[in-house]
């Protein structure tokens, strides 16, 4: 067969813009590819809505390749064990109630579940800004491809429209602080010291909808009410990004 670059662009730029094009007007905006994230669009994909996940980095994962410090393996305790079940993550036990995984697996498992969910991705994507109409509810996001915002060029975003959008960025709670920033509404008081404990057993608490149609999930979630932070143990966000997806679920249900 003689390969013709011709098509091997075409078949590229098409396909993409296709998912551009689906993703203008979805039920679902996860922003952020972190556990929490994965986990939120995976639950949402496997109820039947339309779920696209910005990313703004090459790839989908956040905080969970490099476990802790750099050793690629993460803690999961008890609370978390049936996610770990659900997605095929292999674990051993380590010492009572506390599993340990590798990342490498387990990015790669939550991104291959999503995937199989139906979600769509869009990578190298930056999420800059929101969209909300008087004061009410979020719409929509506005946003960039990644690099040019490293560029520092002048160029101005696109819009993607939804009817629910969840924050998934993790520490700096980057959407809530966008809201935050122009609206007294919301308040980001920012992430505690380390706390493990503390952290993993209120993220559930912490994991709500902050604005109508914004719903903060993972480490997000904890910056927002000014939780403590917990390291490299995971449990909460798995639960935290399976519970996110149960609270849209109910609202989108319902209308
Ligand atoms: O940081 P991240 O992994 O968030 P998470 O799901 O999990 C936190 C843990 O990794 C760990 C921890 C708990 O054990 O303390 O840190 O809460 O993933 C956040 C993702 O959001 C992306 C970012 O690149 C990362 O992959 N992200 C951040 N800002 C934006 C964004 C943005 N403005 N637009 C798009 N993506």
């Amino acid at each position: 067969m003689d390969l013709d670059e011709r098509i091997i662009s075409r078949a590229i730029i098409e396909s993409e813009l296709e998912a551009l094009h689906g993703s203008m007007d979805t039920d679902v905006a996860v922003v952020g590819g972190g556990p929490s994230g994965l986990a939120a669009a995976t639950f949402l994909g496997k109820a039947g809505y339309s779920v696209t996940l910005i990313e703004k980095n090459l790839s989908v994962g956040g905080g969970m390749w490099g476990g802790g410090m750099m050793f690629p393996r993460i803690v999961v305790q008890e609370e978390g064990r049936h996610l770990l079940d659900q997605f095929g993550i292999r674990y051993r036990s380590y010492s009572e109630g506390y599993y340990v995984a590798s990342s490498v697996e387990a990015v790669s498992k939550l991104a291959s579940a999503a995937c199989d969910a139906g979600v769509e991705f869009l990578t190298l994507m930056t999420v800059e800004d929101v969209m909300v109409r008087g004061d009410t509810r979020l719409s929509g996001l506005v946003v960039n491809w990644t690099a040019v915002g490293m560029a520092g060029l002048h160029v101005d975003p696109l819009t993607l429209a939804c009817r629910y959008a969840i924050d998934a960025t993790g520490h700096e709670a980057i959407v809530a602080r966008l809201i935050a920033k122009k609206t007294d509404r919301v308040v980001v008081k920012g992430e505690g010291f380390m706390w493990a404990e503390k952290a993993e057993s209120m993220i559930i608490r912490h994991t709500r909808e902050i604005f109508p149609g914004l719903v903060v999930t993972g480490m997000a979630a904890n910056a927002v009410s000014g939780e403590h932070r917990m390291g490299p143990v995971f449990g909460g966000m798995l639960l935290s990004g399976e519970y996110a997806a149960s609270l849209v679920i109910r609202e989108l249900s319902a209308r």
